[in-house]
């Protein structure tokens, strides 16, 4: 039986992704573990994942083969504390391949969109091309995706992950992200029939809905791991646009839908330095990404979802 510790379960998507692994894998085989305490079915502990001892003793006691390291800062709120950030995005990622390493546990973390940066070709971003982002969010993904690349190629330890871009959910509101108003865009239209956005309209940025996201990370760890030539940080993207079409789309089942906007410096100057749409095509020929929801389909099942 597979046995899953995932930190940072009760983050944006942590939380989700602990419901669909033990839904695959069986309740018992998913320890979730977070700093704050939460009700929850199956195994949950307190951890804080900048203390590696307890990471260690929690993996080991559950007889874990698997790590899915989530717990970390998203990029507004990283930029608001950079040092803060460094200690728990590093820190907590140091602490997780670590422990990884000493019990030889399968590894998964997520890098973004967000480790990229200004000098990096905007449009079909390649998979492998510059990355000098401009935030500390971007430099704590860069450091983790080379630390990843790091511990496969010294250690052989069997790590993956993604570039994930914006995601979008009904359950789960994100916390701190420059992507998140395309998911508070949603809730709002719900309950007032307006959004007031902080990101200025003709931004282009990638985005997914979240059953693609969980998706692509049982793909991933499920894949044979000797057709993975990237393994680490593979782009992934469902769909890309900017908050006037994500608004038109609404519009579409809210005709008194209305959209203004009051932009946010800090958040337009993150979402500036990101690409507008980036190159999937490493995923799909490596480990068969797919994403089964683009900006229509994801946008009546949000509707949906919220409404009820
Ligand atoms: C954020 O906006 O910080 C995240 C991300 C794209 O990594 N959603």
């Amino acid at each position: 039986m597979k046995k899953i510790i995932v930190t940072g379960a009760l983050g944006q998507i942590g939380s989700e992704l602990v419901g669909k692994l033990r839904t695959i894998y069986g309740t018992d085989a998913v320890l979730a573990t977070d700093i704050r305490a939460a009700q929850q079915d199956g195994p949950f502990e307190i951890l804080d994942v900048t203390d590696g001892k307890r990471m260690h003793e929690l993996a080991k006691e559950f007889g874990a083969d698997t790590m899915i390291h989530m717990a970390a800062l998203l990029s507004a709120t990283a930029e608001k504390n950079p040092l803060f950030a460094w200690n728990l995005n590093m820190g907590g990622l140091m602490n997780a391949l670590e422990v990884s390493r000493e019990l030889n546990l399968q590894f998964f973390t997520p890098s973004s969109i967000g480790a990229f940066g200004p000098s990096t070709p905007k449009d079909n971003t390649p998979q492998d091309t510059l990355q000098r982002p401009t935030t500390m969010y971007g430099v704590n993904k860069v450091a983790g995706e080379l630390l990843c690349d790091y511990y496969f190629t010294r250690f052989g330890l069997d790590t993956r992950g993604v570039r994930f871009p914006g995601l979008i959910s009904y359950a789960t509101p994100p916390g701190g992200g420059t992507t998140d108003y395309a998911v508070d865009i949603y809730y709002k239209a719900i309950e007032e029939g307006k959004y007031t956005s902080y990101i200025a309209e003709g931004t282009y940025m990638d985005m997914m809905y979240m059953p693609d996201a969980l998706q692509a990370i049982v793909d991933l760890m499920e894949a044979d791991g000797s057709k993975l030539v990237h393994r680490n940080a593979f782009n992934i993207s469902a769909m890309s646009f900017e908050p006037s079409q994500i608004a038109a789309e609404i519009k579409k089942h809210i005709p008194s839908f209305a959209m203004e906007y009051d932009v946010d410096p800090v958040r337009q100057a993150i979402a500036d330095s990101w690409p507008n749409a980036i190159d999937s095509s490493a995923a799909k020929a490596e480990w068969g990404f797919n994403a089964k929801y683009d900006l229509a389909s994801m946008t009546v099942d949000m509707l949906d979802k919220l409404k009820k």
